[in-house]
């Protein structure tokens, strides 16, 4: 048995501004790609598949279409979660008679987790869930925090597994150890949200999502996909990937990594506005943080820079060190009053000084604001 283990999908994610539905409509296709070209006999999504409980209707009809393509065009049965993003009840809409086709879709935690039972596999749905949630459920005050929920959950199914069959858990957490990103939110606050990997022994493959990182933690059973795409800068260096999970009988056998290659990836670039408008960086097209390292005053910079770098999402300039020079340019800068500082700063802009008019005109503006602000 060859199974598809990805999550995160964040459908109708904005990033600093910008949709990013394109580039997931164009992700899924490649995944879809993936999933004909390995022959996989099943998808797993471990939570996360919109960015907001309400997500836009542009964002529910390209899951709706995937789905579809996936489970009844290509008959492939789906193991599919919550995340801390979803909507639990909206997601568990229409899940008792989805199964009709094996689109097991768990929105809601329930009080017993029935498994998935196949020829060789217990597949377990555990969609995310606060520990408040699990407390009532099981009626147990003990249930504090994220570590004793999932402990009480895993605990139940252990008691009821077929220990003959390969044990498969689906979830959404953050495994201690695990590193995170900026695109994640976070669960609470404080570390209070962990969960150790010990609350998962006994499994023979944990598919979790959350770590938007391919390799948030290194395990051999326990794994993050990652999410599809880059949503932050902190995640440019990642290789995002899905992975390909195969069993032979009820053992784990392989766990792969397919790479995925986005239509524009997310980079960080940097060098002087001089620089990037000459010389064109390959491609222009990317999602761009761009690290100006021009130390004087640049006019309109990221206006000089869209013609050629339509989807710049974040532009800085460098810090200025700070030198003795530095230190010595302070001071005599501390000694200079309003009008000189103003004139030397215009200089600099406009490369002329201020003419005797505009120093007028600048002297009385200055005493009109000191006035007021007496
Ligand atoms: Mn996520």
């Amino acid at each position: 048995m060859k199974l598809l283990h990805t999550a995160d999908l964040h459908l109708g994610k904005i990033v600093s501004g910008v949709s990013m539905l394109e580039d997931q409509r164009y992700i899924l296709n490649e995944i879809t790609k993936i999933i004909k070209h390995e022959e996989v006999d099943g998808i797993i999504i471990a939570g996360d598949l919109y960015d907001r409980s309400v997500p836009p209707t542009s964002a529910v009809s390209l899951l709706n279409d995937t789905l579809f393509h996936w489970n009844v065009e290509l008959k492939l049965p789906i193991y599919a979660i919550s995340g801390n993003h979803d909507s639990a009840e909206r997601l568990n809409f229409g899940s008792a008679w989805y199964k009709n086709t094996q689109l097991f879709m768990a929105g809601k935690l329930m009080k017993t987790i029935e498994p998935i039972s196949l020829a060789e596999a217990e597949i377990w749905l555990v969609p995310y869930h606060e520990p408040a949630l699990v407390r009532e459920l099981m009626q147990d005050d003990e249930i504090r925090s994220y570590e004793d929920a999932m402990q009480a959950i895993t605990k139940q199914i252990r008691s009821v597994w077929d220990s003959s069959k390969a044990q498969i858990l689906v979830g959404h957490a953050f495994v201690a150890g695990g590193i995170p990103s900026d695109s994640e939110r976070q669960l609470s606050v404080g570390n209070v949200d962990r969960v150790s990997t010990t609350a998962f022994d006994g499994f023979d493959y944990v598919a979790l999502g959350h770590l938007h990182h391919p390799h948030a933690i290194s395990h051999p059973t326990i794994y993050y996909s990652g999410s599809p795409l880059k949503y932050s800068f902190s995640e440019s260096q990642d290789q995002k990937s899905v992975r390909i999970v195969s069993f032979s009988g009820n053992k784990l056998t392989e766990v792969r990594e397919v790479p995925l290659i986005p239509q524009k990836d997310m980079r960080m670039e940097s060098g002087t506005l001089q620089d990037l408008t000459t010389n064109l960086l390959d491609h222009p097209e990317d999602y761009l943080a761009i690290r100006l390292e021009d130390k004087g005053a640049l006019i309109d910079p990221i206006g000089k820079l869209r013609p050629f770098y339509p989807n710049i999402l974040h532009l800085e300039r460098k810090k200025l060190e700070i030198t003795t020079q530095n230190e010595d340019r302070f001071e005599e800068l501390m000694k200079k009053d309003d009008i000189e500082l103003f004139d030397q700063f215009f200089e600099h802009v406009r490369g002329e000084s201020l003419t005797k008019k505009q120093v007028d005109l600048m002297t009385a503006i200055f005493n009109e604001v000191r006035k007021e602000e007496n």
